[in-house]
């Protein structure tokens, strides 16, 4: 088992809805379990600024497949929220899942960089993932509570009841 740990993301179409569904989707997927999840925290967009403001959360998953496999796994359901990919970088979007950490590991393939690489300086990663996973080292930039201290946290809001 590898403790691998997701970011969430969404900004159309009912955000929190979409964030909800697929933290129990990702209950589902094969050889996996959900260890834990953050609470949901509203946030301002990075990226372009005429766009919604994002629901953002992770999770941690114990899970038996490998990175790539899940990668694959976690774009279907990415697939099933009606998630497109034509839109401008950063652009809004139904639903994001983005492989933050699989392990210690270091992966650097064309189509999957993890410890994905903007992960240590975005507050609205490190926020949520700080609540599940403060302790753990992103490997090559420190602790995730390290991260968070020198991170721009405004704009990132926890939602009271989600
Ligand atoms: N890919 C490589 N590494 C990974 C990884 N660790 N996890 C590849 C997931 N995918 C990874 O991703 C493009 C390609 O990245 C995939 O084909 C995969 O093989 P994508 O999901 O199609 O496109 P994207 O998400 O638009 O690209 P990108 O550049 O990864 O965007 P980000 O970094 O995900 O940023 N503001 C707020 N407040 N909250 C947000 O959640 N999200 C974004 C998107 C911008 N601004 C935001 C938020
Ligand atoms: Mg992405």
């Amino acid at each position: 088992m590898v403790d691998a740990y997701i970011g969430l993301g969404s900004n159309l179409d009912d955000p929190q809805a979409h964030i909800i569904r697929a933290l129990e989707e990702l209950k589902q997927l094969p050889g996996s379990c959900l260890v834990g999840r953050s609470s949901l925290y509203v946030t301002s967009p990075v990226g372009p600024q005429s766009q919604p403001d994002y629901i953002n959360a992770a999770c941690r998953l114990g899970t038996e497949l490998g990175a790539h496999d899940l990668l694959e796994q976690l774009q279907a359901i990415e697939h099933c929220h009606g998630r497109l990919r034509e839109g401008e970088q950063w652009g809004p979007r139904t639903l994001d899942l983005d492989l933050l950490l699989y392990g210690s590991e270091i992966i650097d393939m064309p189509d999957l960089k993890v410890p994905h690489s903007e992960l240590h300086r975005r507050c609205f990663v490190l926020q949520p993932l700080h609540e599940i996973a403060g302790d753990v080292v992103v490997p090559g930039h420190g602790s995730v509570s390290d991260l968070l201290a020198a991170a721009d946290c405004n704009g990132v809001r926890k939602l009271d009841h989600d």
